[in-house]
């Protein structure tokens, strides 16, 4: 039997478990499936399409015999691991920031800048969910109008930080109706000193706070953004924000385009028709979209299309995607696609 095989590392994870979802139901050609994970999991049972699969330790051997390894286990496990993989001959998509503002690794949203996986020395990293979503919905207009700035502030979900500050949340809700004492030990960052309650709150902080008054997570979003985009000089700047949402992350992004002959109805015919994009904008019958519709989708919403007051050639839109989905486990699955569809995978 033909097919590639492929390793899933972190697969017991909220983005590897997509992971597994999204290889069920992929058009690439499978023999067999590898989870992995920590040595706690070992021996753990997961379904890969109805059969059960053993879970693994994540050992340099572990990747004999690979020919696609999926990583989803932090950023360290990914240091670690991922040279022994390319060195067993597999080619890893990344789904953590170790390597995505490395030269030498292509950093790929398939809808954007696919022919970048050509570029790939073994490893192809995944980008931030946050960026992807703002590509796919961006790149279609920039092609047409060109792009000169990007002011985006993010509302985003709690499965972004992990199942633990899911399990959290629900039950600081649960407690807070039920008028008894809660804590607050994850969110904003788990790395950080103070911690908030996320449930019935809005939280501007995603990781730690860095340069200029900017979170990690906002360096991420505008230094991807520029590589992704291949265009160091786009202005660009963003706020982070966590919401109290279990899944799908939604972005208010205002635009300035170069092309003075840009409307709203020539944004919105380019998105009707744009890859990934699903175009849900008519604020007279109340379409636009939302996370909670969002889950479980592997498009990225747009709605709210309207010019800015002041700034010709100013726009403003509401962008919304299953973060762990197009975010995470089903850009990487595509871009195993990519890398299949580009003949640019041997089975061993
Ligand atoms: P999670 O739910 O906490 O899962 C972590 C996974 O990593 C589990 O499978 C865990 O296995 C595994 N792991 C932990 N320590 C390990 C070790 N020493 N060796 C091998 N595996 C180990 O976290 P998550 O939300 O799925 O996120 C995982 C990573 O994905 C994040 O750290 C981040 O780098 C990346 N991520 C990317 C995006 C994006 O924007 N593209 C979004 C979310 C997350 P055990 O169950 O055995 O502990
Ligand atoms: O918080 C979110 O909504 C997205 C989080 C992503 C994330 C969480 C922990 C570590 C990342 C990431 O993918 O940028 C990382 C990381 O690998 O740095």
């Amino acid at each position: 039997m033909s097919g590639y095989t492929i390793a899933v590392v972190g697969a017991t994870g909220a983005v590897g478990t997509k992971m597994i979802e999204m290889l069920e139901s992929t058009s690439l050609p499978i023999q067999q499936v590898k989870l992995l994970a920590s040595k706690r999991s070992a021996g753990k049972k997961l379904q890969f399409n109805n059969t059960e699969l053993v879970v693994e330790e994540t050992t340099a051997e572990a990747f004999e015999g690979v020919d696609i390894a999926l990583f989803s286990a932090g950023g360290s496990i990914s240091k670690q691991f991922a040279p022994e993989a390319v060195k067993k001959g597999a080619i890893v998509i990344d789904n953590t920031s170790a390597y995505r503002m490395d030269p030498e690794v292509p950093l790929v949203v398939p809808e954007v800048n696919a022919e970048a996986v050509k570029n790939h020395k073994g490893i192809i990293a995944n980008p931030n969910c946050s960026t992807i979503q703002m590509m796919v919905a961006l790149q279609p207009i920039r092609e047409k109008y060109g792009l000169n700035r990007i002011i985006v502030s993010t509302y985003q979900a709690v499965s972004g930080a992990g199942a633990a500050a899911v399990d959290e949340m629900k039950e600081q809700a649960q407690q807070m109706l039920n008028n008894e004492a809660y804590e607050a030990a994850i969110l904003p960052s788990g790395g950080d000193k103070k911690h908030y309650p996320i449930s019935f709150n809005v939280l501007p902080q995603i990781d730690l706070f860095t340069e200029g008054g900017y979170t990690y997570e906002e360096w991420k979003m505008i230094n991807e953004t520029k590589k992704i985009m291949s265009d160091e000089d786009i202005k660009i700047s963003a706020t982070c924000v966590r919401v109290p949402v279990i899944s799908g992350h939604s972005e208010s992004i205002y635009i300035e385009v170069l092309d003075k002959s840009a409307s709203v109805s020539g944004i919105q015919d380019l998105l009707r028709t744009a890859p990934g994009v699903s175009l849900q904008d008519d604020p007279t019958v109340q379409l636009y979209p939302t996370p909670l519709a969002a889950e479980g989708k592997k498009e990225t919403f747009v709605g709210r299309i309207r010019k800015d007051i002041d700034e010709e050639t100013g726009y403003h839109m509401w962008v919304v995607s299953d973060n762990l989905l197009k975010g995470a486990a089903w850009n990487s699955v595509q871009i195993a696609e990519t890398l299949h569809e580009l003949n640019l995978v041997t089975e061993k």
